[in-house]
Protein backbone atom coordinates (compact mmCIF):
# COMPACT_ATOMS: atom_id res chain seq x y z
CA UNK A 1 0.00 0.00 0.00
CA UNK A 2 1.56 3.44 -0.71
CA UNK A 3 0.17 6.90 -0.78
CA UNK A 4 0.49 8.74 -4.39
CA UNK A 5 0.30 12.64 -4.76
CA UNK A 6 -1.58 13.21 -7.69
CA UNK A 7 -1.00 16.52 -9.61
CA UNK A 8 -2.32 18.62 -12.35
CA UNK A 9 -1.59 17.33 -15.45
CA UNK A 10 0.02 19.07 -18.44
CA UNK A 11 -2.60 22.14 -19.29
CA UNK A 12 -1.37 22.42 -23.23
CA UNK A 13 0.35 25.65 -21.75
CA UNK A 14 -2.93 27.23 -19.84
CA UNK A 15 -1.87 28.64 -16.56
CA UNK A 16 -4.22 29.43 -13.23
CA UNK A 17 -7.03 27.55 -14.53
CA UNK A 18 -10.03 27.93 -12.19
CA UNK A 19 -11.62 24.20 -10.84
CA UNK A 20 -15.48 24.23 -11.38
CA UNK A 21 -15.82 20.96 -10.25
CA UNK A 22 -14.26 19.02 -7.50
CA UNK A 23 -15.53 14.95 -8.73
CA UNK A 24 -14.65 13.39 -5.78
CA UNK A 25 -14.29 13.52 -1.91
CA UNK A 26 -11.54 12.30 1.12
CA UNK A 27 -12.57 8.11 2.01
CA UNK A 28 -14.01 7.66 -1.99
CA UNK A 29 -12.94 4.78 -3.73
CA UNK A 30 -12.29 5.56 -6.98
CA UNK A 31 -10.66 3.63 -10.20
CA UNK A 32 -8.20 4.75 -12.89
CA UNK A 33 -9.67 7.37 -15.20
CA UNK A 34 -12.72 8.31 -12.81
CA UNK A 35 -12.93 11.95 -12.85
CA UNK A 36 -11.02 14.07 -10.26
CA UNK A 37 -11.59 17.22 -11.10
CA UNK A 38 -13.09 19.88 -13.98
CA UNK A 39 -11.23 22.78 -15.07
CA UNK A 40 -12.08 25.59 -16.62
CA UNK A 41 -10.26 27.88 -18.87
CA UNK A 42 -12.11 30.59 -20.84
CA UNK A 43 -11.26 28.48 -24.08
CA UNK A 44 -12.54 25.21 -22.75
CA UNK A 45 -13.50 23.07 -19.82
CA UNK A 46 -10.85 19.88 -18.90
CA UNK A 47 -11.58 17.22 -16.69
CA UNK A 48 -8.64 15.49 -14.86
CA UNK A 49 -9.00 11.73 -14.51
CA UNK A 50 -7.35 9.63 -11.71
CA UNK A 51 -4.04 7.91 -12.95
CA UNK A 52 -4.71 5.26 -10.18
CA UNK A 53 -7.20 3.05 -8.88
CA UNK A 54 -7.11 4.03 -5.10
CA UNK A 55 -9.07 5.15 -2.12
CA UNK A 56 -8.42 9.43 -1.09
CA UNK A 57 -7.05 10.06 1.31
CA UNK A 58 -7.04 13.95 0.96
CA UNK A 59 -8.51 16.68 -1.05
CA UNK A 60 -6.01 19.38 -1.34
CA UNK A 61 -7.97 21.88 -3.99
CA UNK A 62 -11.91 23.42 -3.88
CA UNK A 63 -13.94 24.70 -6.19
CA UNK A 64 -13.17 28.17 -7.40
CA UNK A 65 -9.36 27.56 -6.88
CA UNK A 66 -7.18 28.50 -9.82
CA UNK A 67 -4.64 25.70 -10.38
CA UNK A 68 -1.50 25.53 -12.65
CA UNK A 69 0.82 21.89 -13.89
CA UNK A 70 2.20 20.70 -11.33
CA UNK A 71 -0.13 21.92 -8.69
CA UNK A 72 -1.43 19.36 -6.12
CA UNK A 73 -4.63 17.71 -6.31
CA UNK A 74 -5.13 15.00 -3.78
CA UNK A 75 -3.29 12.23 -1.51
CA UNK A 76 -4.25 8.44 -2.98
CA UNK A 77 -3.71 5.66 -1.23
CA UNK A 78 -2.80 3.20 -4.02
CA UNK A 79 -3.44 -1.37 -2.93
CA UNK A 80 -0.06 -2.41 -4.20
CA UNK A 81 2.63 -0.82 -6.45
CA UNK A 82 2.79 -4.57 -7.98
CA UNK A 83 -1.21 -4.68 -8.67
CA UNK A 84 -0.58 -1.07 -10.37
CA UNK A 85 1.89 -1.99 -12.96
CA UNK A 86 -0.40 -4.97 -14.05
CA UNK A 87 -3.71 -2.93 -13.72
CA UNK A 88 -5.33 -2.92 -16.77
CA UNK A 89 -6.57 0.48 -16.73
CA UNK A 90 -2.77 1.72 -16.51
CA UNK A 91 -2.86 0.43 -19.85
CA UNK A 92 -6.02 2.09 -20.92
CA UNK A 93 -5.47 5.68 -20.14
CA UNK A 94 -1.53 6.51 -19.28
CA UNK A 95 -1.16 10.20 -20.41
CA UNK A 96 -2.04 11.44 -16.99
CA UNK A 97 0.74 9.31 -15.19
CA UNK A 98 3.69 11.20 -15.70
CA UNK A 99 2.26 14.08 -13.97
CA UNK A 100 2.23 12.28 -10.15
CA UNK A 101 5.28 12.58 -8.54
CA UNK A 102 8.53 11.58 -9.91
CA UNK A 103 8.65 9.26 -6.39
CA UNK A 104 5.61 7.31 -7.69
CA UNK A 105 6.71 7.12 -11.15
CA UNK A 106 9.93 5.61 -10.23
CA UNK A 107 8.37 3.23 -7.75
CA UNK A 108 5.76 1.85 -10.75
CA UNK A 109 7.15 0.74 -14.27
CA UNK A 110 3.81 1.25 -15.82
CA UNK A 111 4.00 5.06 -15.39
CA UNK A 112 7.56 5.90 -16.77
CA UNK A 113 6.26 8.11 -19.78
CA UNK A 114 7.26 9.04 -22.64
CA UNK A 115 5.85 11.79 -25.52
CA UNK A 116 4.98 10.49 -28.42
CA UNK A 117 3.49 11.67 -31.78
CA UNK A 118 0.87 9.38 -33.37
CA UNK A 119 -1.48 10.19 -36.63
CA UNK A 120 -4.67 9.91 -36.18
CA UNK A 121 -6.88 9.00 -39.45
CA UNK A 122 -10.57 8.76 -40.08
CA UNK A 123 -12.49 5.69 -38.91
CA UNK A 124 -14.61 3.51 -40.39
CA UNK A 125 -17.59 5.49 -41.28
CA UNK A 126 -19.43 2.77 -42.42
CA UNK A 127 -18.72 2.27 -45.83
CA UNK A 128 -19.01 5.61 -46.92
CA UNK A 129 -16.33 6.77 -49.15
CA UNK A 130 -15.52 10.09 -50.31
CA UNK A 131 -17.04 11.72 -47.76
CA UNK A 132 -17.20 15.66 -47.20
CA UNK A 133 -15.26 17.18 -44.54
CA UNK A 134 -17.55 20.14 -43.26
CA UNK A 135 -16.11 21.41 -39.82
CA UNK A 136 -12.40 20.75 -38.42
CA UNK A 137 -12.83 21.23 -34.81
CA UNK A 138 -9.40 21.91 -33.83
CA UNK A 139 -5.93 23.84 -34.47
CA UNK A 140 -2.79 23.01 -34.52
CA UNK A 141 -1.70 23.17 -30.60
CA UNK A 142 -4.97 22.79 -29.43
CA UNK A 143 -4.73 20.67 -26.46
CA UNK A 144 -8.10 17.93 -27.02
CA UNK A 145 -9.20 15.67 -24.79
CA UNK A 146 -10.47 12.21 -25.86
CA UNK A 147 -14.17 12.29 -27.26
CA UNK A 148 -13.33 15.71 -28.12
CA UNK A 149 -14.34 16.20 -31.80
CA UNK A 150 -11.56 16.73 -34.34
CA UNK A 151 -13.54 17.05 -37.61
CA UNK A 152 -17.16 17.21 -38.66
CA UNK A 153 -17.57 14.43 -42.08
CA UNK A 154 -20.79 14.77 -43.79
CA UNK A 155 -22.04 12.24 -46.48
CA UNK A 156 -25.13 12.53 -48.85
CA UNK A 157 -27.31 10.77 -46.01
CA UNK A 158 -26.08 11.95 -42.35
CA UNK A 159 -23.29 14.32 -40.43
CA UNK A 160 -20.91 12.31 -38.29
CA UNK A 161 -18.16 13.30 -35.09
CA UNK A 162 -14.58 11.92 -35.50
CA UNK A 163 -14.17 12.32 -32.04
CA UNK A 164 -10.76 12.06 -30.50
CA UNK A 165 -9.56 8.59 -29.37
CA UNK A 166 -7.02 10.01 -26.80
CA UNK A 167 -6.10 13.38 -24.81
CA UNK A 168 -2.89 15.24 -26.37
CA UNK A 169 -1.72 18.28 -28.20
CA UNK A 170 -2.97 18.53 -31.66
CA UNK A 171 0.77 19.03 -33.96
CA UNK A 172 -0.28 18.98 -37.53
CA UNK A 173 -3.53 19.27 -39.44
CA UNK A 174 -3.72 17.38 -42.85
CA UNK A 175 -7.21 17.59 -43.57
CA UNK A 176 -9.16 20.92 -44.30
CA UNK A 177 -13.21 22.01 -44.65
CA UNK A 178 -14.17 21.04 -48.13
CA UNK A 179 -11.97 18.00 -48.48
CA UNK A 180 -13.25 14.53 -49.90
CA UNK A 181 -11.98 12.00 -47.95
CA UNK A 182 -12.29 7.98 -47.36
CA UNK A 183 -11.69 5.27 -44.20
CA UNK A 184 -7.76 5.62 -43.44
CA UNK A 185 -7.40 9.19 -44.42
CA UNK A 186 -4.47 10.99 -42.21
CA UNK A 187 -6.66 13.53 -39.97
CA UNK A 188 -3.74 15.04 -38.11
CA UNK A 189 -1.20 14.28 -35.89
CA UNK A 190 -1.37 14.16 -32.04
CA UNK A 191 0.92 14.48 -29.25
CA UNK A 192 0.25 11.91 -26.49
CA UNK A 193 1.75 10.52 -23.20
CA UNK A 194 2.57 7.12 -23.92
CA UNK A 195 4.11 4.20 -21.10
CA UNK A 196 5.04 2.57 -24.85
CA UNK A 197 8.41 3.68 -26.33
CA UNK A 198 6.80 2.78 -29.59
CA UNK A 199 2.87 4.12 -30.23
CA UNK A 200 0.96 2.33 -32.76
CA UNK A 201 -0.62 4.19 -35.07
CA UNK A 202 -4.02 5.35 -33.58
CA UNK A 203 -7.28 5.73 -35.09
CA UNK A 204 -10.21 6.71 -33.81
CA UNK A 205 -13.41 3.75 -32.79
CA UNK A 206 -15.16 3.22 -35.62
CA UNK A 207 -18.24 5.61 -36.46
CA UNK A 208 -21.66 3.76 -36.32
CA UNK A 209 -23.02 3.88 -39.68
CA UNK A 210 -25.18 6.97 -40.22
CA UNK A 211 -28.99 6.53 -38.62
CA UNK A 212 -30.69 9.02 -40.00
CA UNK A 213 -31.86 10.72 -43.21
CA UNK A 214 -32.54 14.08 -42.04
CA UNK A 215 -30.84 17.02 -43.70
CA UNK A 216 -29.76 18.18 -40.41
CA UNK A 217 -29.01 15.62 -38.23
CA UNK A 218 -25.71 14.09 -36.62
CA UNK A 219 -25.78 10.39 -36.34
CA UNK A 220 -24.87 8.86 -33.02
CA UNK A 221 -21.11 8.64 -32.40
CA UNK A 222 -20.22 5.08 -31.08
CA UNK A 223 -16.69 3.87 -29.78
CA UNK A 224 -15.75 0.68 -28.89
CA UNK A 225 -13.08 2.24 -26.45
CA UNK A 226 -13.67 1.43 -22.78
CA UNK A 227 -13.18 4.99 -22.02
CA UNK A 228 -15.00 6.51 -24.10
CA UNK A 229 -18.26 7.82 -22.45
CA UNK A 230 -21.43 6.04 -23.19
CA UNK A 231 -23.54 8.41 -25.35
CA UNK A 232 -26.95 8.26 -24.62
CA UNK A 233 -29.78 7.69 -27.22
CA UNK A 234 -29.94 10.86 -29.34
CA UNK A 235 -33.04 12.71 -27.78
CA UNK A 236 -34.20 14.40 -31.17
CA UNK A 237 -33.18 13.61 -34.69
CA UNK A 238 -33.69 17.45 -35.34
CA UNK A 239 -30.75 18.43 -33.09
CA UNK A 240 -27.38 19.03 -34.73
CA UNK A 241 -24.58 18.45 -32.06
CA UNK A 242 -21.90 16.34 -31.32
CA UNK A 243 -21.72 13.78 -28.15
CA UNK A 244 -19.28 16.38 -26.48
CA UNK A 245 -21.54 18.99 -27.12
CA UNK A 246 -24.77 16.51 -25.68
CA UNK A 247 -22.92 15.37 -22.68
CA UNK A 248 -22.53 18.89 -21.34
CA UNK A 249 -26.26 19.68 -22.21
CA UNK A 250 -27.04 16.96 -20.09
CA UNK A 251 -24.79 17.76 -17.36
CA UNK A 252 -26.27 21.50 -17.23
CA UNK A 253 -29.63 19.89 -17.91
CA UNK A 254 -30.18 22.11 -20.65
CA UNK A 255 -32.42 21.26 -23.48
CA UNK A 256 -30.38 21.29 -26.68
CA UNK A 257 -33.62 21.80 -28.91
CA UNK A 258 -34.02 25.38 -27.49
CA UNK A 259 -30.52 26.37 -28.37
CA UNK A 260 -29.93 28.29 -31.30
CA UNK A 261 -27.21 26.17 -33.35
CA UNK A 262 -24.28 29.15 -34.93
CA UNK A 263 -22.11 26.18 -36.31
CA UNK A 264 -22.24 25.11 -40.05
CA UNK A 265 -25.66 24.30 -40.90
CA UNK A 266 -27.21 25.30 -37.26
CA UNK A 267 -24.57 22.86 -35.89
CA UNK A 268 -24.89 23.56 -31.69
CA UNK A 269 -21.26 23.95 -30.50
CA UNK A 270 -20.18 24.39 -26.76
CA UNK A 271 -20.05 28.09 -26.88
CA UNK A 272 -23.75 28.26 -28.29
CA UNK A 273 -25.08 25.91 -25.27
CA UNK A 274 -22.92 27.74 -22.85
CA UNK A 275 -24.45 31.63 -24.37
CA UNK A 276 -27.85 29.53 -23.61
CA UNK A 277 -27.00 28.69 -20.31
CA UNK A 278 -26.19 32.22 -19.75
CA UNK A 279 -28.74 33.83 -21.06
CA UNK A 280 -31.73 31.35 -19.14
CA UNK A 281 -28.94 32.16 -15.59
CA UNK A 282 -29.38 35.79 -16.33
CA UNK A 283 -32.51 36.42 -17.84
CA UNK A 284 -35.01 38.35 -15.02
CA UNK A 285 -37.83 36.95 -16.90
CA UNK A 286 -37.01 33.39 -16.87
CA UNK A 287 -34.46 32.70 -14.37
CA UNK A 288 -36.80 31.67 -11.85
CA UNK A 289 -38.78 29.83 -14.61
CA UNK A 290 -36.17 28.07 -16.14
CA UNK A 291 -37.12 24.60 -17.06
CA UNK A 292 -40.59 26.00 -17.66
CA UNK A 293 -39.91 24.85 -21.29
CA UNK A 294 -40.63 28.37 -22.32
CA UNK A 295 -38.78 29.01 -25.77
CA UNK A 296 -36.83 32.08 -25.73
CA UNK A 297 -37.58 35.04 -27.82
CA UNK A 298 -34.71 35.43 -30.68
CA UNK A 299 -32.50 38.65 -30.64
CA UNK A 300 -33.57 40.60 -33.44
CA UNK A 301 -31.53 43.40 -35.22
CA UNK A 302 -34.23 45.75 -35.58
CA UNK A 303 -31.81 48.57 -36.47
CA UNK A 304 -31.75 46.61 -40.08
CA UNK A 305 -35.45 48.20 -40.74
CA UNK A 306 -34.65 51.32 -39.84
CA UNK A 307 -33.14 54.06 -37.04
CA UNK A 308 -33.44 52.54 -33.34
CA UNK A 309 -32.70 54.49 -30.06
CA UNK A 310 -31.41 51.76 -27.41
CA UNK A 311 -31.97 52.33 -23.72
CA UNK A 312 -31.68 50.94 -20.35
CA UNK A 313 -34.42 49.62 -18.81
CA UNK A 314 -34.82 51.25 -15.21
CA UNK A 315 -34.44 49.21 -12.17
CA UNK A 316 -38.80 49.94 -11.48
CA UNK A 317 -39.52 49.09 -14.94
CA UNK A 318 -37.25 45.86 -14.84
CA UNK A 319 -38.90 44.64 -11.65
CA UNK A 320 -42.04 45.13 -12.55
CA UNK A 321 -41.25 43.23 -16.05
CA UNK A 322 -40.28 40.59 -14.19
CA UNK A 323 -43.24 40.31 -11.43
CA UNK A 324 -45.83 40.56 -13.99
CA UNK A 325 -43.90 37.57 -16.53
CA UNK A 326 -43.71 35.73 -13.10
CA UNK A 327 -47.24 36.29 -12.56
CA UNK A 328 -48.54 35.62 -15.97
CA UNK A 329 -47.00 32.25 -16.01
CA UNK A 330 -47.78 31.22 -12.29
CA UNK A 331 -51.73 32.14 -12.27
CA UNK A 332 -53.83 30.48 -13.91
CA UNK A 333 -55.80 34.36 -14.62
CA UNK A 334 -59.67 34.70 -15.14
CA UNK A 335 -61.30 37.87 -16.01
CA UNK A 336 -64.83 39.22 -15.54
CA UNK A 337 -66.33 42.16 -16.38
CA UNK A 338 -69.29 44.59 -15.11
CA UNK A 339 -70.15 48.05 -14.64
CA UNK A 340 -70.96 49.76 -11.45
CA UNK A 341 -73.71 52.18 -11.43
CA UNK A 342 -71.91 54.97 -9.16
CA UNK A 343 -74.74 57.61 -10.02
CA UNK A 344 -75.55 58.52 -6.74
CA UNK A 345 -72.33 57.99 -4.95
CA UNK A 346 -70.91 60.93 -8.07
CA UNK A 347 -73.56 63.05 -6.51
CA UNK A 348 -72.32 62.08 -2.81
CA UNK A 349 -68.86 63.15 -3.78
CA UNK A 350 -69.79 66.03 -5.81
CA UNK A 351 -72.00 67.10 -2.41
CA UNK A 352 -68.75 66.99 -0.78
CA UNK A 353 -66.96 69.17 -2.44
CA UNK A 354 -67.11 72.41 -0.09
CA UNK A 355 -65.90 70.05 2.61
CA UNK A 356 -63.10 68.92 0.36
CA UNK A 357 -61.89 72.08 0.24
CA UNK A 358 -62.73 72.92 4.09
CA UNK A 359 -60.23 69.88 4.90
CA UNK A 360 -57.97 70.21 2.12
CA UNK A 361 -58.48 66.76 1.30
CA UNK A 362 -59.64 65.66 -2.59
CA UNK A 363 -61.83 62.52 -2.90
CA UNK A 364 -61.61 60.48 -5.86
CA UNK A 365 -63.71 57.62 -6.89
CA UNK A 366 -60.26 55.75 -6.03
CA UNK A 367 -60.94 55.91 -2.00
CA UNK A 368 -64.33 54.92 -2.78
CA UNK A 369 -63.34 52.23 -4.33
CA UNK A 370 -60.90 51.16 -1.47
CA UNK A 371 -63.52 51.49 1.09
CA UNK A 372 -65.63 49.09 -1.29
CA UNK A 373 -63.15 46.22 -1.83
CA UNK A 374 -62.27 46.61 1.68
CA UNK A 375 -65.67 45.76 2.61
CA UNK A 376 -66.11 43.12 0.13
CA UNK A 377 -62.54 41.18 1.15
CA UNK A 378 -63.82 41.08 5.32
CA UNK A 379 -67.41 39.32 3.30
CA UNK A 380 -65.35 37.30 0.83
CA UNK A 381 -62.51 35.85 2.34
CA UNK A 382 -61.54 33.81 -0.57
CA UNK A 383 -60.09 36.90 -1.92
CA UNK A 384 -58.25 38.03 0.89
CA UNK A 385 -55.91 35.12 0.74
CA UNK A 386 -52.59 33.67 -0.64
CA UNK A 387 -51.94 30.42 -2.15
CA UNK A 388 -48.80 28.34 -0.40
CA UNK A 389 -45.99 27.55 -3.06
CA UNK A 390 -46.03 24.29 -1.40
CA UNK A 391 -49.50 23.54 -3.56
CA UNK A 392 -51.23 22.20 -0.23
CA UNK A 393 -52.01 24.78 1.70
CA UNK A 394 -53.75 28.23 1.34
CA UNK A 395 -53.56 31.53 4.14
CA UNK A 396 -56.28 33.13 4.70
CA UNK A 397 -55.34 36.77 6.26
CA UNK A 398 -57.38 38.36 9.05
CA UNK A 399 -55.99 42.00 8.31
CA UNK A 400 -57.20 44.33 4.86
CA UNK A 401 -54.58 45.95 3.36
CA UNK A 402 -54.84 47.23 0.10
CA UNK A 403 -53.04 48.43 -2.79
CA UNK A 404 -53.16 50.43 -5.65
CA UNK A 405 -51.70 51.41 -9.18
CA UNK A 406 -49.41 54.26 -9.19
CA UNK A 407 -48.49 55.23 -12.82
CA UNK A 408 -45.04 57.27 -12.24
CA UNK A 409 -42.14 58.62 -14.69
CA UNK A 410 -39.88 55.81 -13.26
CA UNK A 411 -42.31 52.87 -13.91
CA UNK A 412 -45.50 51.35 -11.97
CA UNK A 413 -45.08 50.87 -8.42
CA UNK A 414 -47.93 49.59 -5.98
CA UNK A 415 -47.95 51.75 -2.44
CA UNK A 416 -50.24 49.70 0.38
CA UNK A 417 -52.51 50.98 2.64
CA UNK A 418 -53.11 49.19 6.09
CA UNK A 419 -56.01 48.18 7.23
CA UNK A 420 -58.49 49.83 4.65
CA UNK A 421 -61.41 48.10 5.90
CA UNK A 422 -60.94 50.29 9.47
CA UNK A 423 -60.07 53.50 7.97
CA UNK A 424 -62.85 56.01 6.86
CA UNK A 425 -63.39 57.57 3.24
CA UNK A 426 -61.58 60.68 4.33
CA UNK A 427 -58.50 58.80 5.68
CA UNK A 428 -57.82 56.50 2.59
CA UNK A 429 -58.54 59.51 0.26
CA UNK A 430 -56.10 61.34 2.13
CA UNK A 431 -53.50 58.16 2.55
CA UNK A 432 -53.99 57.08 -0.90
CA UNK A 433 -52.94 60.99 -1.82
CA UNK A 434 -50.27 60.76 0.40
CA UNK A 435 -49.28 57.69 -1.00
CA UNK A 436 -49.32 58.61 -4.85
CA UNK A 437 -47.27 61.53 -4.06
CA UNK A 438 -44.61 60.02 -2.18
CA UNK A 439 -44.56 57.34 -5.42
CA UNK A 440 -44.38 59.89 -7.57
CA UNK A 441 -41.34 61.65 -5.73
CA UNK A 442 -39.78 58.27 -5.46
CA UNK A 443 -40.32 58.63 -1.65
CA UNK A 444 -42.04 55.36 -1.03
CA UNK A 445 -40.07 53.18 1.28
CA UNK A 446 -39.99 49.53 0.71
CA UNK A 447 -42.56 48.71 3.92
CA UNK A 448 -44.98 51.18 1.81
CA UNK A 449 -45.32 48.58 -0.90
CA UNK A 450 -45.64 45.21 1.39
CA UNK A 451 -48.46 43.56 2.97
CA UNK A 452 -51.31 44.12 0.49
CA UNK A 453 -53.93 41.56 -0.05
CA UNK A 454 -55.79 42.91 -2.87
CA UNK A 455 -55.08 45.80 -5.28
CA UNK A 456 -56.42 47.97 -7.46
CA UNK A 457 -55.46 49.37 -10.74
CA UNK A 458 -57.46 52.43 -11.87
CA UNK A 459 -57.11 53.94 -15.09
CA UNK A 460 -60.45 56.05 -14.86
CA UNK A 461 -58.33 59.32 -15.00
CA UNK A 462 -56.47 58.10 -18.22
CA UNK A 463 -59.03 56.47 -20.41
CA UNK A 464 -60.39 52.69 -21.88
CA UNK A 465 -63.48 50.69 -21.50
CA UNK A 466 -62.10 47.95 -20.09
CA UNK A 467 -58.87 45.92 -19.53
CA UNK A 468 -57.48 42.38 -18.19
CA UNK A 469 -55.25 42.90 -14.95
CA UNK A 470 -52.42 40.96 -14.04
CA UNK A 471 -52.44 39.32 -10.44
CA UNK A 472 -50.08 40.67 -8.40
CA UNK A 473 -49.02 37.46 -7.14
CA UNK A 474 -48.99 36.36 -4.59
CA UNK A 475 -52.41 37.99 -3.96
CA UNK A 476 -55.34 36.18 -5.58
CA UNK A 477 -57.19 39.50 -7.31
CA UNK A 478 -56.77 42.61 -8.79
CA UNK A 479 -59.73 44.94 -9.59
CA UNK A 480 -59.05 46.92 -12.84
CA UNK A 481 -60.86 50.48 -12.99
CA UNK A 482 -61.62 52.37 -16.66
CA UNK A 483 -62.77 55.54 -16.83
CA UNK A 484 -66.69 56.18 -16.03
CA UNK A 485 -69.05 56.98 -18.62
CA UNK A 486 -73.31 58.04 -19.11
CA UNK A 487 -74.92 54.73 -20.60
CA UNK A 488 -78.43 54.24 -20.94
CA UNK A 489 -79.67 52.10 -18.39
CA UNK A 490 -83.33 50.34 -18.07
CA UNK A 491 -85.60 51.17 -15.04
CA UNK A 492 -88.08 48.84 -15.38
CA UNK A 493 -90.00 51.19 -17.63
CA UNK A 494 -87.54 53.86 -19.25
CA UNK A 495 -83.78 53.80 -20.07
CA UNK A 496 -82.30 56.30 -17.85
CA UNK A 497 -78.48 58.19 -18.19
CA UNK A 498 -76.97 56.71 -15.55
CA UNK A 499 -72.90 56.83 -14.33
CA UNK A 500 -71.26 53.47 -15.33
CA UNK A 501 -68.27 52.30 -14.19
CA UNK A 502 -66.52 49.45 -15.76
CA UNK A 503 -64.84 47.40 -13.86
CA UNK A 504 -62.92 44.04 -14.86
CA UNK A 505 -61.47 41.59 -12.04
CA UNK A 506 -59.01 39.42 -12.49
CA UNK A 507 -58.30 36.84 -10.10
CA UNK A 508 -56.17 33.33 -9.74
CA UNK A 509 -58.44 30.55 -10.99
CA UNK A 510 -56.38 27.78 -8.20
CA UNK A 511 -57.82 30.39 -5.32
CA UNK A 512 -60.97 31.47 -6.80
CA UNK A 513 -63.62 29.93 -8.65
CA UNK A 514 -66.01 31.93 -11.42
CA UNK A 515 -68.92 31.68 -8.86
CA UNK A 516 -66.49 33.14 -6.01
CA UNK A 517 -65.76 36.05 -9.02
CA UNK A 518 -69.91 36.79 -9.40
CA UNK A 519 -70.69 36.87 -5.96
CA UNK A 520 -67.78 39.34 -4.49
CA UNK A 521 -68.63 41.30 -7.77
CA UNK A 522 -72.41 41.44 -7.40
CA UNK A 523 -70.98 42.77 -3.61
CA UNK A 524 -69.13 45.37 -4.94
CA UNK A 525 -71.60 46.39 -7.58
CA UNK A 526 -74.54 46.76 -4.97
CA UNK A 527 -72.03 48.77 -2.41
CA UNK A 528 -70.97 50.98 -4.65
CA UNK A 529 -74.61 51.00 -6.63
CA UNK A 530 -75.64 52.30 -3.01
CA UNK A 531 -72.67 53.35 -0.55
CA UNK A 532 -75.08 53.68 2.63
CA UNK A 533 -74.21 49.76 2.76
CA UNK A 534 -70.62 50.85 3.32
CA UNK A 535 -71.49 51.96 7.05
CA UNK A 536 -74.00 48.84 8.17
N1 LIG B 1 -63.65 57.57 -14.37
C1 LIG B 1 -63.69 58.89 -14.64
N2 LIG B 1 -62.94 59.78 -13.98
C2 LIG B 1 -62.14 59.34 -12.99
C3 LIG B 1 -62.08 58.01 -12.65
C4 LIG B 1 -62.86 57.09 -13.37
N3 LIG B 1 -62.86 55.80 -13.11
N4 LIG B 1 -61.21 57.87 -11.63
C5 LIG B 1 -60.72 59.08 -11.36
N5 LIG B 1 -61.30 59.97 -12.17
C6 LIG B 1 -61.08 61.39 -12.19
C7 LIG B 1 -60.96 61.95 -10.80
O1 LIG B 1 -62.21 62.10 -10.21
C8 LIG B 1 -60.25 63.23 -11.07
O2 LIG B 1 -61.13 64.15 -11.60
P1 LIG B 1 -61.68 65.41 -10.79
O3 LIG B 1 -60.43 66.19 -10.48
O4 LIG B 1 -62.58 66.08 -11.73
O5 LIG B 1 -62.34 64.86 -9.60
C9 LIG B 1 -59.30 62.89 -12.18
O6 LIG B 1 -59.82 61.69 -12.76
C10 LIG B 1 -57.87 62.65 -11.77
O7 LIG B 1 -57.80 61.75 -10.70
P2 LIG B 1 -56.38 61.43 -10.05
O8 LIG B 1 -55.54 60.69 -11.00
O9 LIG B 1 -55.80 62.67 -9.51
O10 LIG B 1 -56.71 60.54 -8.82
P3 LIG B 1 -57.22 59.05 -8.77
O11 LIG B 1 -57.51 58.85 -7.35
O12 LIG B 1 -58.29 58.75 -9.68
O13 LIG B 1 -55.95 58.18 -9.21
C11 LIG B 1 -53.84 57.16 -9.09
C12 LIG B 1 -54.81 58.13 -8.44
C13 LIG B 1 -52.59 57.13 -8.28
C14 LIG B 1 -54.50 55.79 -9.11
C15 LIG B 1 -53.57 57.62 -10.54
O14 LIG B 1 -52.91 58.86 -10.50
C16 LIG B 1 -52.72 56.65 -11.31
O15 LIG B 1 -51.48 56.62 -11.20
N6 LIG B 1 -53.37 55.86 -12.17
C17 LIG B 1 -52.67 54.91 -13.06
C18 LIG B 1 -52.66 53.54 -12.47
C19 LIG B 1 -52.09 52.59 -13.48
O16 LIG B 1 -51.13 52.88 -14.17
N7 LIG B 1 -52.70 51.42 -13.57
C20 LIG B 1 -52.34 50.47 -14.55
C21 LIG B 1 -51.56 49.43 -13.90
S1 LIG B 1 -51.29 48.09 -14.95
O17 LIG B 1 -50.34 48.73 -16.06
Amino acid sequence: MSIEIIKVPDLGGADSVEVIEVCVAEGDQINAEDSLLVLETDKASMEVPSPYSGKVVSVKVKEGDELSEGAVILELEIVSNEEQAVEPEADVKPEPVNDVTPASADNNPAVATATVVEPISVPDIGGSDAVEVIEVCVAVGDSIAEGDSLVVLESDKASMEVPSPKDGKVISIHLKEGDSISEGALILELEVQSTNAVAPPVTPSPVSPPVANHSNTVAAVQSSSPITPQLPPVTSDDIYAGPAVRRLARELGADLNQVKGTGPRGRVSKDDLKTFVKQQLTSPSTGAASGSGIPVMPAIDFSQFGDINIEKMGKIHKLTSANMQRSWLNVPHVTQFDDADITDLESFRSSLKPEMERRGVKITPLAFLIKACAAALVEHPKFNASLQPDGEHIVYKKYVNIGFAVDTPAGLVVPVIRDADKKSVWELAAESLELATKAKNKKLKPADMQGGCFTISSLGNIGGQGFTPIVNAPEVAILGVSKLSMKPVWNGSDFEPRKMLPLSLSYDHRAINGADGGRFFTFLGEVLGDIRKLVL
